[in-house]
């Protein structure tokens, strides 16, 4: 029995991890204080993602396996060469929060340091970067202020441009148990769109596209009228009182509310005294997300809300540990321990520190700038580690082509099956979670371990300890020269130290001197960690960050109007049992039982004036590239408005990658991209047949020139959807091609004239794959079919024989209860439908969806 830390997302739940004959047992951990014992469905599936099958366990050099002396030659030898022909800035470095804070600081301090350049950037630009800029134009620092207890402490939680039921779940099911507890609190949701989130809101405001400026703006002016600014708080401890109201009362934009809607959520936060305003990346995402940062901040500022239990800003977190790389300084624009690159008294601190060769004085290109730099050829090698940028930056087709034109990049990753290894000259592989060891921090400035509870599989090594070879072959062997995360750790913590003498106020010097057994046994703490304070809140004192100790409010001008172009607005994001590009939640048959196919949200009179049916493929046309999409047709949208999720890349899909369509547009501040709001058209694609098809081998698409499809795990195989243009002449051909089965044994049925057909394959007498035509969207109780791979049933009825009923798609992952069997139940609360089904009664994740098939259930029944 080990403890460690989730994978995923950054509420930072504790994990208990017991190895078990079929991989791992996996339990929350009662004694962790994210979670109390807590896990949603992607942390319960933890342990059957942690497989071989798919992971990188060698080195490979152009494509044919390497010795880790070859790779490391070609790789650290390319980057020495380009160093010396073109200077520091010839190469960069591009990381990850998923990276440990240990890896995230040996790459820092060697590029930073040693390499002398500041082209490190990271994948929290595309993330935490709005928030990192408005907290630093606010507090002087990116500090924050509170912690999760104040979710539970507080009167009134509003959540902005958060689908935390689906994103942070677990700290979703602590608000959803502080709520029954106190019936009187209320929750807030603001999103353009309808999601599990708007469950537990008592005020469900589907804000205009970027309106929050504007909604925090009027809520500015508001609370000056009301009377309700803290006027000695602000003498006090706040600067730009004046000029932060003129600019909300000058120009306080749209909101796209209803004047009821709008006056009951001025009232609500005005009165309350104890309120959080939590928000996610339908506020960082945006071409002006800082300002919408400021504009939330501001408010807090001027009640004086910030830093006491129960009320503050709190920005959630994406990544397991996007704070530990706030800390270590992994973005472009910051120095290690919160200090800054363009500080004198900084660099010259750090340097010191670090006995460091070299140290750049200005800021480094940000994550979309870097890639330009890429393609126009200033930046000649690149370091790629823990993230998949040819999926997940912004105009997607340029990063490849820019990839593909780059003398060198290297690729450090747990699997060669990404869109990004496959244009890797070096690809390196990387221990993985359940493998690797180190410190990760959330959302909270709760600091865990992960700690290795598998033995390091082939030849994979620990991030650090490949940057810290390449250090080694560059030259600076020496600094480098550790022994294992241990030490990393106490450096990082010494240099900590450093940094608070400079007014930092990332400060765990206390752990400086941890032993190794010390360190190995660590339990979750929270920063600051000194001699004299642990953990706690920050600036409830009104003293701040800045050299002056005020806060400063920021003038926000929200009147902006919305961009023109194309007919819709894409908004990207996440669905709930899926994570980013599906490299690890993917290998996890339950969790693509939730959703396994890659769609786009369109409201009924859009997809009407386009003749789009529902369950049709659509095509979707951006700035740089189209995408094929299943359609779903839903008022969850507003008018104009379309939604598609992240996760499909052309690993898993033909032609799904959104990024393709959304254009490099960035926030001018903090240069993170407005990932939620390309314009596009959508029109029907007109498929002249879909398929669906199960197979025991992964399937090969290529059997199917052009057609659209979308592969996924299901229960002992994989699943694949399937759709085209061009007719088929030879189905039985095509399916044995797709489904990897030349001389299994085939029976078929079907009518070829109505263009059906449904054909199963034996192997030993055992269902080895099965394919289904039908010219239009395939009814077919998947589950049913997918069950009977490698058994000896029959599939080709498509459903269950007798009285089986087909519980529906899946709802609750955890203990495989689909939509059908919920609706049916009889219950009229989740409670019920819980002890009826057992939906629901596990991690919890489903309870939203639950909620919103029995209430549908009730209409229906209103109706009959
Ligand atoms: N299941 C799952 N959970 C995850 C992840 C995952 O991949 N899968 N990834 C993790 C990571 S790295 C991150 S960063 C977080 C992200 O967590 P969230 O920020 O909660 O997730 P998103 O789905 O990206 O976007 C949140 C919401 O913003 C809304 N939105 C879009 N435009 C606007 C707008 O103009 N105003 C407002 N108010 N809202 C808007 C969208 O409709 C969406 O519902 O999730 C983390 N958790
Ligand atoms: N349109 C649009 N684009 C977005 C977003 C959006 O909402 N809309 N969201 C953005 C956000 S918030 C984020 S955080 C990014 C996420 O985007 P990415 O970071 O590109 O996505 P991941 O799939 O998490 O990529 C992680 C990679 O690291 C590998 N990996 C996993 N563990 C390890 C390890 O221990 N070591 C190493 N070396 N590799 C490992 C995985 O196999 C995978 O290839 O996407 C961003 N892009
Ligand atoms: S909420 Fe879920 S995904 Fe996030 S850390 Fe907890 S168990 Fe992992
Ligand atoms: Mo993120």
């Amino acid at each position: 029995m080990t403890r460690t830390t989730c994978a995923y997302c950054g509420v930072g739940c504790g994990v208990v991890a017991t190895p078990a004959a079929d991989g791992l047992r996996i339990e929350g951990d009662p004694d962790h204080p994210a979670n109390f014992g807590r896990l949603c469905s992607k942390g319960a599936a933890l342990g059957e993602t942690v497989g071989l099958e798919d992971r990188l366990l060698h080195p490979m050099v152009e494509g044919a396996r390497a010795t880790w002396d070859e790779a490391m030659g070609r790789a650290a030898g390319g980057f020495a060469d380009t160093i010396a022909a073109h200077g520091p800035d010839s190469v960069a470095f591009y990381v990850s929060g998923q990276l440990l804070t240990e890896d995230y600081y040996v790459v820092n301090k060697l590029a930073k340091g040693f390499v002398g350049t500041a082209n490190i950037d990271t994948n929290s630009r595309l993330c935490m970067a709005s928030t990192v800029a408005g907290h630093r134009r606010a507090f002087g620092a990116d500090t924050v202020p509170g912690l999760y207890a104040d979710l539970e402490e507080a009167d009134v939680v509003v959540l902005v441009g958060s689908n935390l039921a689906w994103c942070h779940p677990v700290l979703f099911q602590r608000l959803r148990a502080a709520k029954d507890a106190r019936p009187g609190m209320r929750v807030v949701n603001v999103d353009p769109r309808r999601t599990a989130t708007s469950e537990i809101a008592d005020l469900d405001l589907r804000v205009a596209p970027g309106g929050d400026a504007a909604l925090f703006a009027r809520l500015l002016a508001h609370l000056h009228e009301a009377g309700a600014v803290d006027a000695g708080w602000v003498l006090g401890h706040v600067a730009g009182f004046d000029a932060a109201l003129d600019a909300a009362r000058a120009a306080p934009g749209e909101t796209g509310l209803s004047a009821a809607d709008l006056g009951a959520f001025l009232s609500l936060w005005t009165r309350t005294e104890k309120v959080v305003t939590v928000f996610g990346q339908g506020v960082n995402q945006s071409a002006r997300g800082t300002d919408t940062v400021s504009a939330i901040i501001n408010c807090h500022l001027a009640t004086g809300r910030i830093g006491r239990p129960g009320m503050g800003p709190l920005s959630v977190t994406g990544q397991p540990n996007a704070m530990g790389g706030r800390e270590v300084g992994g973005l472009s624009n910051t120095l290690a321990c919160h200090l800054s690159l363009t500080e004198p008294a900084h660099r010259y601190a750090v340097r010191a520190f670090w006995d460091a060769p070299a140290m750049p004085e200005a800021d480094g290109p940000k994550a979309v700038e870097m890639f330009e730099r890429v393609a126009d050829g200033t930046i000649r090698a690149i370091w790629i580690a823990c993230t998949n940028p040819a999926v997940s930056l912004p105009g997607s087709g340029a990063v490849r082509a820019a990839l593909e034109a780059c003398p060198l990049v290297v690729v450090q990753d747990v699997t060669a099956r990404t869109d990004t290894a496959r244009l890797a000259h070096v690809l390196l592989p990387a221990l993985a979670w359940g493998e690797k060891d180190g410190t990760v921090t959330n959302s909270d400035r709760c600091i865990s371990r992960q700690r290795a509870v598998l033995p390091p599989p082939g030849e994979a090594r620990a991030d650090w300890a490949i940057f810290a070879e390449l250090a080694a072959r560059l030259g600076h062997g020496p600094a480098f020269d550790y022994r294992g995360p241990a030490q990393v750790f106490r450096e990082h913590a010494a240099l900590s130290g450093v940094a608070a003498a400079l007014g930092s106020d990332f400060d765990i010097s206390a752990l400086a001197a941890l032993t190794d057994a010390a360190y190995d046994a660590l339990a979750p703490v929270h920063w600051p960690v000194t001699g004299a304070r642990s953990g706690g809140r920050f600036f409830g004192d009104g003293r701040f960050l800045t050299p002056d100790g005020r806060a400063r409010m920021h003038p926000v001008r929200a009147g902006a109007a919305a961009p023109a172009g194309a007919p819709l607005r894409l908004n990207t994001g996440r669905v709930r049992d899926q994570w980013h590009t599906m490299t690890r939640s993917g290998a996890a048959a339950r969790l693509s039982a939730h959703t396994a196919e890659p769609f786009l949200e369109i409201h009924p009179a859009d997809a009407a004036a386009r003749d789009i049916a529902p369950a049709s493929i659509v095509e979707v046309s951006g700035a740089g590239g189209t995408a094929l999409l299943r359609a779903l047709v839903t008022d969850r949208v507003r008018p104009g408005d379309a939604f598609a999720p992240i996760h499909w890349s052309g690993e898993t899909s033909a032609r799904a990658c959104v990024s393709a369509l959304v254009p490099p547009v960035t926030d001018p501040v903090s240069g993170q991209p407005a990932s939620k709001s390309a314009r596009v058209e959508a029109r029907a694609w007109p498929a002249r047949w879909f398929a669906f098809a199960v197979s025991m081998a992964r399937p090969d698409p290529e059997a199917l020139p052009g057609a659209y499809w979308a592969r996924a795990r299901v229960g002992a195989g994989w699943q694949t959807e399937l759709a085209g243009l061009d007719p088929v002449g030879d189905w039985e051909g095509a399916a044995r091609a797709l489904l990897g089965l030349p001389d299994a044994e085939l029976s078929a049925v079907g009518d070829a004239a109505r263009g059906r057909h449904r054909l199963a394959f034996r192997r030993d007498g055992a269902l080895a794959g099965a394919l289904f035509v039908s010219p239009e969207p395939v009814a077919l109780q998947r589950a049913h079919v997918a069950a009977l791979l490698g058994e000896a049933g029959s599939p080709l009825a498509g459903r269950p024989a007798g009285d089986v009923p087909d519980p529906g798609p899946t709802v609750c992952a955890c203990l495989g209860v689909g939509s059908v069997a919920i609706a049916a139940c009889g219950a009229r609360t989740v409670e019920a439908a819980g002890a009826a089904t057992g939906a629901g009664t596990s991690c919890g994740s489903c309870r939203p969806e639950i909620a919103a098939i029995l209430a549908a259930q009730v209409r229906l029944e209103a109706a009959e």
